[in-house]
């Protein structure tokens, strides 16, 4: 049976705020406090999924998540009607109003790890929302996130969506962003390939010391245990603490797989030898490793161009395409690798740019703006139908930004009440548009 992979992108929610809510992620505290602007970031977004729907690939969209989070705050104490809530807190406690406001969730790389069903023991496609237990902000993303996946992927005979790991550094999970499958054809079994930023029941081992880990191990472990994934077909890696603390929070800012190729810095990973001649054993021999030097691009390149954030793909003519971001073309350095990539000996041969400069921002690349689910023709068939991109859905969700979206954004501005109403508005006729009923906490 013929399978795809299918990436869900997010769709960028009307809070997108730049915060410098994200300590160790290099972007975000640089361009703290800066003005945002939400429809410019959301229509990046939609132009990328349809650049990909264009290509020929499998394209879906995840709906943001309900922000302000009005539970949150109430939950932190700040009570009355919705604007004192809001006015309360911007006085008192900026940074949680903000931290409440983020928008985040629009990352879906790290709203859940997937294993397809012809990993898992039975037979399922298994998805486990990621808690994203190292950043408030992010941490208030999982209840929902199961909610709207469940809302997409019902059939329980077909998906098994799980709810995210116990809260808590022990078992910080970052989702997908941790997490790359190599296999052949998307419908046959792969490797699953998980890697963590620490030990978290072990201090003796090594781990960053400027920037936290939000990854551990034993979060990686029970992922696979709840997904049925065999020992035979997983790899645990640890990330060189090291390029953690130059800010590669995540393993898919310094690597990125698809297919038999993976693309990686050569500091990407400690014990680097044992961890590939592990997965080439385990892949049976054929990975296509595509190893990037720092004389050719430096760790302070890859953070700053997000080289390897890009999106590896497989097009239908059966050759790989890079889907990099705007910023790779303004790094000499980077844009001669990937240059050079192109007359190599590896089925990667075409680099699409794509303008995601909202996002980028924040430290959100194209990568970071997608989750990865294979799917077997009839899984497909069974999905939501209304979150598939379309031309169609395309120009729905553009007119819908265009009605509901500001153009600018300050911090000052998410306290305002007026602010609240709009982004009700708007996620109340997207449920519909998305056929979701009642996903969000206003609407319950
Ligand atoms: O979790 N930034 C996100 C970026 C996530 C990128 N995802 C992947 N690499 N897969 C994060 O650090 C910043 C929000 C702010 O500062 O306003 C933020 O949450």
């Amino acid at each position: 049976m013929k399978a795809y992979e299918v990436n869900f992108d997010g769709l960028v929610g009307p809070t997108h705020n730049y915060a410098g809510l994200s300590f160790g992620n290099v972007a975000s505290l640089s361009n703290a406090a800066d003005f945002s602007n939400p429809k410019e970031a959301a229509k990046q977004g939609l132009a990328k999924m349809k650049a990909l729907h264009d290509l020929g690939l499998k394209q879906a969209v995840l709906a943001p998540q309900e922000r302000p989070d009005m539970a949150a705050l109430r939950h932190l104490g700040f009570s009355g009607s919705d604007a004192q809530v809001l006015e309360k807190a911007a006085k008192t406690a900026p940074h949680i109003l903000a931290a409440c406001c983020s928008a985040s969730s629009m990352w879906t790389a790290n709203a859940a790890t997937v294993s397809p069903s012809a990993d898992t023991e039975d037979g399922r496609v298994h998805l486990t929302p990621a808690n994203l237990a190292n950043k408030f902000h992010r941490s208030l993303e999982h209840p929902t996130t199961e909610r709207i996946l469940k809302a997409i992927f019902r059939d329980e005979s077909r998906f098994a969506v799980h709810s995210a790991l116990p809260q808590g550094d022990h078992f910080g999970d970052e989702g997908a962003a941790n997490h790359t499958r190599f296999c052949g054809d998307y419908g046959q079994p792969g490797v699953e390939f998980f890697v963590y930023g620490k030990q978290a029941f072990d201090a003796s081992k090594p781990a960053p010391v400027r920037f936290p880990a939000r990854q551990t191990l034993e979060a990686s472990q029970a992922v696979a245990r709840l997904h049925g994934l065999p020992e035979s077909r997983v790899v645990f890696a640890q990330q060189n603490p090291n390029v953690i603390d130059q800010g590669v929070f995540h393993n898919d800012v310094i690597a990125v797989g698809n297919g038999n190729v993976h693309l990686f810095h050569e500091v990407a990973f400690l014990n680097k030898s044992e961890v590939l001649a592990e997965l080439d054993h385990k892949f049976g021999g054929s990975l296509v490793n595509v190893e990037v030097k720092n004389s050719e691009v430096s760790v302070e390149d890859a953070v700053k161009s997000y080289l390897f954030n890009s999106q590896l793909v497989t097009l239908p003519s059966g050759r790989m395409a890079i889907i990099a971001p705007g910023e790779c073309q303004e790094n000499s350095r980077v844009w001669s690798f990937l240059q050079d990539l192109l007359t190599r000996d590896t089925p990667v041969k075409a680099v699409h740019i794509q303008d995601v400069k909202q996002s980028m921002r924040n430290g959100g690349g194209p990568a970071c703006l997608r989750l990865r689910v294979a799917l077997k023709e009839a899984e497909l068939a069974a999905i939501n139908p209304a979150v598939v991109m379309s031309d169609a859905l395309f120009a729905t969700l553009n007119t819908w930004v265009d009605k509901h979206y500001r153009d600018r954004l300050s911090l000052a501005d998410l306290a305002d009440p007026a602010l609240l109403e709009e982004c009700r508005q708007a996620l109340d006729e997207l449920t519909r548009i998305l056929a979701m009923s009642s996903v969000y906490q206003f609407q319950r």
